[in-house]
């Protein structure tokens, strides 16, 4: 097979917004309209219903919200689709941006009631920096809406992004009915469908055609008529390379929940959306028709199935032709592995895989010596640095309150440690050894006790810890000089995983004085050079 042809057909993606703008709700419904699912599952689903594909986790579904990105492939009108479903709560922040790193494009999701929001703004700046093409679902529209033309001008005022309308939302609120195609200058007015389970029935035609106007009342008429109007005066055309570049978004209006507009935003995408683009390393590109195999790990997960307690690295292929049992280099042991476990992954379900190209997500099950960032390939020179880290903001003792249950404890924390969603601090002349865990934001402790309970039985009580900065102190500091520091009160010096020298401060104000008065001990917010876990 054409490797250039597989190339080609992968469209490798993540749906990123603020928390409950419909990233989850959405996702179920590509699925649903991509084939891949026969019925759509809700996010809040009671008795008898069908849960979404991409909230597996049982705290997910209890809470109804995401706490891990979900990986899920299926195939589609020639397409071979990788989406991401990403957490949009910034506490789990830094899983959504380590899967930016493994997408060529994003779907941005705005609630059209709310506009931009502060966590789709960062997401946004990083999708930017990195110059991934986005695209905008307008979500939401069966409920009073901002007007559409006030949203547009906030994302170039907001995003300062050009924003390229391709449909256009018919009637607000209870009155949407549907969109307005401008490429092909069709109306699509939607039914809705109890539940959303099933594709929402269309119909099709242009705007003064007498069945679609006899369904629209003579205001929506003429606003639509109006809007459009205005639109096309401004006559600007759909430009691919703007989208290409990032510097255009293009802009589909829908109801997720009511499956408004998802058959024209998946068609849209796919067929505006790049395939997999070379790597940057080190200043130079890796082609993904680069005849040597590479990729890298941009999540580790355990217990992803409960049949079988194990965990997966999630790798996303960058160049060459991935087949099962190949042998690759691990340049961080600089060992030799040989990958045998490959799976294609669709929420917690997975199969086996005997060969992936570029842009594919493979999961990789069952080595230990794997760890997040770390690059799979055959070609000695390459090696990506994709990973972004984040400075731990939250801070907590974790004690075992069942001495019984020790090792259950201990399994399960490292466990999850490897996952690199939370990390471990080790006071310097501790004298009790409780583990003092570190996390971008409290609420991945509560998932760390819920998952040690529900996946390894054994329950956990958390303490606060009085610190709320970490930094690290340069690499090559030795342990007198650490005696030989003089803190701040209430700051205590620690150790993070890989032993690298860490202060503890009460706050910001207690970091900077420190800086001041010791010029020496030059501070960052994240551990220079080798990743900690
Ligand atoms: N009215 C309306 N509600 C919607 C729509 N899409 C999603 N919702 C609701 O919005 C809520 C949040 O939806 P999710 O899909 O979980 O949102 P999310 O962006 O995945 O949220 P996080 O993953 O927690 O960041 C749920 O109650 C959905 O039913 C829509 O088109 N219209
Ligand atoms: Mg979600």
């Amino acid at each position: 097979m054409d490797i250039a042809k597989e190339i080609q057909k992968r469209r490798t993606f993540a749906i990123i917004s603020h928390p409950d703008a419909g990233k989850t709700t959405l996702t179920e419904k590509l699925l649903l309209y991509g084939g891949a699912v026969q019925l759509a599952g809700s996010v809040t689903a009671r008795k008898n219903q069908r849960a979404t594909t991409s909230d597996w986790m049982e705290l997910e579904r209890k809470r109804g919200i995401s706490i891990s990105s979900t990986v899920l492939q299926f195939d589609y009108d020639g397409y071979r689709i990788n989406l991401l479903d990403t957490p949009g709560h910034k506490d789990f922040s830094e899983d959504t941006y380590r899967v930016l790193t493994a997408v060529d494009a994003v779907v941005m999701v705005i609630d059209a009631g709310k506009g931009i929001e502060a966590q789709t703004l960062k997401l946004f700046e990083v999708c930017r920096q990195r110059g991934v093409p986005i695209f905008t679902f307008m979500n939401k529209c069966d409920r009073p809406t901002r007007e559409p033309l006030a949203l547009l001008d906030e994302l170039e005022r907001v995003l300062g992004i050009g924003a390229f309308p391709v449909n256009w939302p018919i009637g607000n609120g209870f009155e949407f009915q549907g969109v307005y195609d401008r490429q092909t200058r069709q109306v699509y007015l939607f039914e809705r469908v109890v539940g959303g389970q099933y594709r929402a029935p269309v119909s099709v035609g242009g705007l003064s055609d007498p069945i679609i106007r006899g369904r629209l009342s003579d205001e929506t008429f003429a606003k639509v008529s109006e809007e459009l109007a205005m639109l096309d005066s401004a006559g600007e055309i759909f430009d691919d390379a703007a989208v290409l570049a990032g510097q255009t978004t293009p802009v589909f209006f829908g109801s997720g929940v009511n499956n408004f507009g998802v058959q024209l935003l998946l068609d849209g995408f796919l067929k505006h959306s790049p395939p997999p683009k070379p790597r940057v390393m080190a200043g130079s590109q890796i082609a993904p028709d680069h005849a040597e195999f590479s990729g890298f790990i941009f999540k580790i997960q355990a217990n992803m199935d409960p049949k079988h307690r194990d965990r997966i690295a999630f790798v996303r292929i960058c160049s060459g032709k991935f087949e099962r049992d190949m042998t690759v280099i691990h340049p961080r042991t600089e060992k030799k592995v040989r990958l045998s476990s490959s799976h294609k992954l669709f929420g917690n379900e997975r199969e086996v895989v005997n060969e992936a190209y570029p842009g594919d997500i493979i999961g990789l099950v069952g080595h230990s010596d794997f760890g997040i960032g770390d690059t799979l390939t055959t070609d000695r020179n390459i090696c990506y640095k994709e990973i972004p880290r984040f400075t731990p903001e939250a801070f907590a003792y974790l004690h075992n309150p069942n001495t019984a249950k020790f090792k259950q404890f201990r399994t399960g924390l490292d466990q999850l440690l490897q996952e690199g969603v939370i990390q471990v601090l080790q006071l310097r002349d501790a004298t009790i050894k409780v583990p003092l865990l570190a996390a971008v934001g409290p609420l991945q402790f509560e998932v760390v006790q819920y998952r040690l309970e529900s996946e390894y039985g054994a329950p956990s009580r958390l303490e606060a810890a009085p610190w709320t900065v970490v930094r690290w102190l340069p690499a090559q500091f030795t342990e007198p000089d650490l005696d030989a520091l003089s803190l701040p009160t209430g700051a205590r010096l620690a150790y993070d995983m890989g032993q690298n020298p860490v202060i503890l401060f009460a706050n910001d104000w207690s970091a900077n004085y420190f800086s001041q008065t010791n010029p020496k001990a030059a501070l960052s917010s994240l551990p220079i050079g080798r990743l900690t876990n």
